[in-house]
């Protein structure tokens, strides 16, 4: 059972020749990785997210800088502070998240577990509400 804002350590391989850092499918990251895409130059006080995915599992770690990132289930809000890149923090279906306080300098790495949908969005917050009492 993954618990809300979950957080998964990756492997660290730095030397003194700087960092290196390893994420593979089923063993740091808990799924087959079929998308990953990053948000970066996120301007000051700008929010996103604001959504919930009805199936897709991802997990998102920042490569460089910090952003925050709210996690509700519906029942419980948690928020997780993101400024390692040697972990990442699991994001589950049925999660409404959004991500606050990007730094200039933020690069946030998602991994996803299926292709980019639409469909799979829940963008209303009043529908995600519903879609947990089911
Ligand atoms: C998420 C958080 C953490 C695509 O066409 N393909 C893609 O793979 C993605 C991720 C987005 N898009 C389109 C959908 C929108 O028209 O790009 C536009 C911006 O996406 P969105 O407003 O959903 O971006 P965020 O930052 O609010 O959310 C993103 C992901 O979409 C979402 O799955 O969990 O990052």
């Amino acid at each position: 059972m993954i618990k809300l804002g979950e957080i998964v350590e990756l492997q660290t391989l730095g030397d003194s020749r700087g960092g290196l850092v390893v994420a593979e499918a089923q063993k740091h990251i808990p799924f087959e990785i079929q998308r990953v895409y990053w948000i970066h130059g996120t301007q000051a006080g700008v929010e996103r997210g604001f959504h919930a995915h009805k199936a897709l599992r991802q997990a998102a770690a920042v490569i460089t800088g910090a952003c925050d990132m709210i996690l509700d289930d519906g029942t419980e809000t948690v928020t997780v502070s993101l400024d390692s890149p040697r972990q990442a923090i699991l994001i589950e279906p049925g999660v409404w998240h959004y991500m606050k306080n990007f730094t200039l300098d933020c690069v946030l790495l998602v991994f996803a577990d299926a292709y980019y949908d639409e469909s799979d969005y829940i963008r209303d917050y009043n529908t995600f509400i519903r879609s947990t009492k089911k």
